[in-house]
């Protein structure tokens, strides 16, 4: 009987220190949420002009995050979870063009309490199935009732274009169980290439636009 009532007193322990865990990312997105949304009003009062279409966030599900740490082989606890995950919490910022993306990464990274852990550039460095975005591993202070933590928030900047692909290769992806037939991912490889194309048409007649 008392072992079964230790079990519980576990089991909930356990409970509250998931909770408490997933708390913390979630601060981590309020955070930099807060901080975009602020640069994306100020930039666009002092310039007429918005390099941010929307911005929207996620925390990851605890089954996917479990699934994540065992394909990395991370041991199954909080400690290595954090140090090894990186994208419990993820941002993702949507620009109309892809110097937009940089604007918005250097309004980030050159904030003094964001710290930039990593960048992945996938648009410089496209990844061979098409896939283009810029990725940055951040760590931002949140300040409990009873101390400081830094999350890590996975901050994911892309056109419209490029989130547009992502998003229908995803479900692709997912809807063949990550086993998609050769000739949907060369279309795949070919709608990226036109997306990417296109991105540099619009940002060749912005920048004409601008000079007139
Ligand atoms: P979800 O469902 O979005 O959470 P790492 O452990 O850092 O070496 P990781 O985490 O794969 O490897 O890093 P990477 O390459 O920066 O990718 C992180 C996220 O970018 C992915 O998270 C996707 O959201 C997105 N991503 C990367 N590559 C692709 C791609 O080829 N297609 C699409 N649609 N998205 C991609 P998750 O956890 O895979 O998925």
């Amino acid at each position: 009987m008392s072992e079964s009532i230790a079990g519980v007193t576990d089991l909930l322990e356990l409970r509250n220190e998931m909770r408490r865990f997933m708390l913390e990312y979630k601060f981590g997105i309020d955070e930099i949420m807060t901080k975009i949304a602020i640069l994306r009003e100020d930039f666009g009062n002092k310039h007429e002009y918005n390099p941010i279409e929307h911005v929207t966030s996620r925390l990851k599900e605890p089954e996917s995050i479990w699934a994540k740490a065992q394909r990395k082989g991370s041991p199954l606890n909080l400690d290595d979870i954090r140090a090894n995950i990186f994208d419990i919490a993820g941002i993702r910022v949507v620009c109309s063009f892809v110097s937009d993306i940089y604007r918005v990464r250097d309004m980030i990274a050159g904030q003094s309490d964001i710290k930039i852990l990593s960048e992945r550039d996938y648009i410089a460095n496209t990844k061979p199935n098409g896939y283009q975005s810029l990725h940055l591993i951040a760590q931002v202070p949140v300040f409990l009732s009873d101390r400081v933590t830094h999350p890590i928030v996975e901050i994911q900047i892309r056109t419209i274009a490029m989130d547009f692909w992502a998003s229908l290769e995803h479900k692709i992806y997912y809807k063949y169980n990550k086993t998609v037939p050769e000739g949907l991912l060369a279309e795949l490889k070919e709608a990226a290439d036109t997306a990417a194309a296109l991105d540099e048409k619009m940002e060749n007649l912005h920048r004409r636009m601008r000079d007139l």
